[in-house]
Formats: C-alpha cells, sequence, structure tokens
C-alpha cells in the first residue's frame, strides 16, 4: 500500500517539474523586442527630417504591437530649373585649380626665365609629360614653342603665354565638332549611348546631361541597362525624377539589351526628345563585356540608328584609362568622350592626350559631383582656364 502511495507522489513529482519546464521558456520568450520597431524609427526620421518620433512600446502582457503614430508622407519634391550650359566652363574654370598650379604658374614660369637655353626646354617637356599631355603631343608643342620664340625677337611675359595658349589650343583641334546630337528627328528621339568602364562617372554624367537638356526645353527619357545592381537603377531614377524624366529599368539581373530597347520604345510610344541609355562597365572580363554591349548596341539599333555614343573616362586615371578606352572604341562607334573628374587631377593635359590618341572629340567635362558641374568643352575657354586668372592678369 506504502508503495502505491510512494509511486503516486513520484508521478505528481514529475508531472509538476514537467509543466514548469514548458511554461517558464515560453513565459520568457515572450516579450522579445518586436522587429518593426526599428524600421519605424528610420523610415520616419528619414522621411521627415524632423524630430525623431518615438519609438511605439510593445505591450508586454500580449506581446503585440501598439499602433505606431502615423508616418506623415514627405511632400513629393517639386521638378528642379537646371542651370543654363551657357559659360559654365568660364564659370566652373576654377575647378581646375589643380591643374592650374602646373600649366599656369609652372609652365608660364618656366617660360618667363631670362635664358631659354636647352635644360629649360627639357623641363618645360617635362612638365607638361608630367601633366599627361602624352609624349608626341609634348614634342610637337615644344618644337612649335621654340621655333615660334626663336623667330619672335621680344619675349614679353604676356606674349609668352599667347603663344603657349595657341599652341595647347592647336593640340586640341578647334575645328572638331564638339556638339551633342540630342535633337529628335521625324518625331522619333534621338538616342544617347553612355558607356565606360565602372565608377568612371557614366550613371552621373547621364544625369548631368539630362539635366542640360530639360534646360533647354527638351524631354528626355532615361534607361538604365545597369541591371546588374537594383542601385545603380536606383541613381539613375534620382537624378530623373529631379528634373521630371521617367526612367525605364528591369528588375536586377535583367538582359541590359532589353532594358535599353523597352527604353527606346517608350521613348518613340511617350514622344520624348531625347532617350540616354545608362549602361554597366565591368571590365573584368573584356569579351563579357563587349558581347553585353555589342548586343545593346545591336537590339537598339532595331529601332533605328544611336545618335550619339558617349565614352566617360574618368580624367584622373591618366594614361591607364586611356588603354581601357580602348576596347569600347572597339565594340560600339564612339562618338564622343565626356573627361569627368578633371577637377580632381592636377593633369588636365590628359584632354589633349585622349583625343590624340583615340581622334575622338572630347565633347564634355565633369568638373565636379555637382548636379550642374557639366560644361560644354570648349578647347580656347579650357586653355585659358588652365593658364589661370593670375596669368591673364599679367595680359591686362
Ligand atoms: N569630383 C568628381 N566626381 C565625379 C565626377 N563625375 C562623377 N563623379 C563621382 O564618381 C563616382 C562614380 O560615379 P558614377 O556615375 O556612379 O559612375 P559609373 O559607375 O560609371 O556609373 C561618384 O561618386 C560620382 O559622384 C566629376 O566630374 N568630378
Ligand atoms: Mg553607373
Amino acid at each position: 500500500m506504502a508503495e502505491y502511495l510512494v509511486l503516486a507522489l513520484v508521478l505528481l513529482g514529475v508531472l509538476i517539474v514537467g509543466t514548469v519546464g514548458l511554461v517558464v521558456p515560453r513565459l520568457r520568450r515572450r516579450p522579445e523586442p518586436p522587429l518593426p520597431r526599428t524600421e519605424v524609427d528610420t523610415r520616419a526620421e528619414e522621411d521627415l527630417a524632423g524630430p525623431p518620433v518615438e519609438a511605439p512600446e510593445s505591450d508586454l502582457t500580449t506581446g503585440v504591437l501598439v499602433e505606431p503614430p502615423p508616418v506623415i508622407e514627405a511632400p513629393a519634391p517639386a521638378v528642379e530649373v537646371p542651370e543654363p550650359t551657357a559659360g559654365r566652363l568660364v564659370r566652373l574654370r576654377s575647378r581646375l585649380s589643380r591643374s592650374q598650379n602646373v600649366f599656369g604658374k609652372g609652365l608660364l614660369g618656366l617660360l618667363a626665365r631670362d635664358h631659354l637655353d636647352e635644360d629649360v626646354w627639357e623641363e618645360i617637356e617635362d612638365s607638361l609629360i608630367g601633366a599627361d599631355v602624352g609624349v608626341d603631343a609634348t614634342r610637337d608643342i615644344v618644337d612649335r614653342l621654340r621655333e615660334r620664340t626663336r623667330v619672335l625677337g621680344t619675349r614679353s611675359a604676356s606674349e609668352l603665354r599667347a603663344l603657349l595658349a595657341a599652341e595647347l589650343v592647336n593640340a586640341l583641334d578647334p575645328s572638331l565638332d564638339r556638339s551633342l546630337r540630342t535633337a529628335p528627328k521625324d518625331g522619333t528621339p534621338a538616342v544617347l549611348l553612355v558607356v565606360g568602364v565602372n565608377g568612371a562617372g557614366k550613371t552621373t554624367t547621364c544625369g548631368k546631361i539630362a539635366r542640360v537638356l530639360v534646360a533647354d526645353g527638351r524631354t528626355v527619357l532615361l534607361g538604365a541597362a545597369d541591371t546588374f545592381r537594383a542601385a545603380a537603377a536606383d541613381q539613375l531614377e534620382t537624378w530623373g525624377s529631379r528634373v521630371g524624366a521617367e526612367t525605364v529599368r528591369g528588375p536586377e539581373g535583367a538582359d541590359p539589351a532589353s532594358v535599353a530597347f523597352d527604353a527606346v520604345k517608350r521613348g518613340i510610344d511617350t514622344g520624348v526628345d531625347t532617350v540616354l541609355i545608362d549602361t554597366a562597365g565591368r571590365l573584368q572580363n573584356k569579351i563579357g563585356l563587349m558581347d553585353e554591349l555589342g548586343k545593346v548596341k545591336r537590339v537598339v539599333e532595331k529601332q533605328g540608328p544611336i545618335d550619339e555614343t558617349l565614352l566617360i573616362l574618368d580624367a584622373t586615371t591618366g594614361q591607364n584609362g586611356l588603354e581601357q578606352a580602348r576596347v569600347f572604341t572597339e565594340v560600339v562607334n564612339v562618338t564622343g568622350v565626356v573627361l569627368s573628374k578633371l577637377d580632381g587631377t592636377a593633369k588636365g593635359g590628359i584632354v589633349i592626350a585622349v583625343q590624340r590618341k583615340l581622334g575622338i572629340p572630347v565633347k564634355l567635362v565633369g568638373l565636379g559631383e555637382g548636379k550642374d558641374d557639366l560644361a560644354p568643352f570648349d578647347p580656347a575657354q579650357f586653355v585659358d582656364a588652365l593658364l589661370g586668372t593670375e596669368a591673364a592678369g599679367r595680359d591686362a
């Protein structure tokens, strides 16, 4: 009898311990922090950019989130009116200050020496090569400069400046056509393709060009054919939305050619003036890139010719960038070069080397990260900016 009682007590004990063991962990798990809290926090801060909205408290007894305060929608940003392009290169000339040291101070200083002997000419040559002008162009410039200073009797500072300026402008071939073909023809939009290596500034330049066109009264559509990362399309869309331009994009990893095709088709259907197509520029695999870009070109051309293919080159990569650039000229018919980031280099001479090596006119230059820091390229204005205000002041 006593044995039954002991057994019954033991069973009862096991039952109690088991129940407690099951219930306690559940009780502990209950008040875990609800995930949506942080989400609500950041969203509210970004959208409102005002005083931080308090995080909603979770109800510990039910584990249910107390309803968050309503997130007030920020008003839709107004469409911006970009700066006109006229005179931009003159306005942005101070952005060339790094290069101005080499050309304006360095070269003009050397030319102003009392005796232009062999050593000085060698120093002048070194300066030009150091500024990425390139060996061939440097030799031409220095030979012509030597000849003209020899012929000329007097050598005032202003005369020397004028001689140097003339040779630099001459090396930039002012006769080249630098206009952008962006005007629609027979009711169909002009199509611009933007190519270049990763990070060169393609997307930024697309955005800046869209602003220039909108400022000129054109309607623009953007095609996000860099489908490698969704962020690339987002970046382009942001540029477009600021000036009221539609962006056609595909899902991440979509076929770039089909996105480009859709963009042109949409541009034709909606009757915009210009379609700008941004592309990817991964160069790890030259064959892959050639295939991809070649396909984009062929597929787009099913709907009509590409009016302008712009190659974006990062000026800070200097002569190395030039070698990479060749790959693009082999695949697509590059009609113009945009030299980006000229504000970030002391080697503004790269403009001369690029044109000479590629035989393609530099049509635009990027002079900063700002929305309107893109200028039409003009050899005389550029050289004037390179030689600097100080040198110009000496003329007066
Ligand atoms: N300083 C400067 N930065 C630039 C210029 N153009 C582009 N960038 C910057 O270069 C980086 C890469 O540009 P992005 O357009 O994304 O290059 P992508 O990969 O060719 O599309 C960004 O941080 C841009 O702001 C320029 O003219 N000057
Ligand atoms: Mg990009």
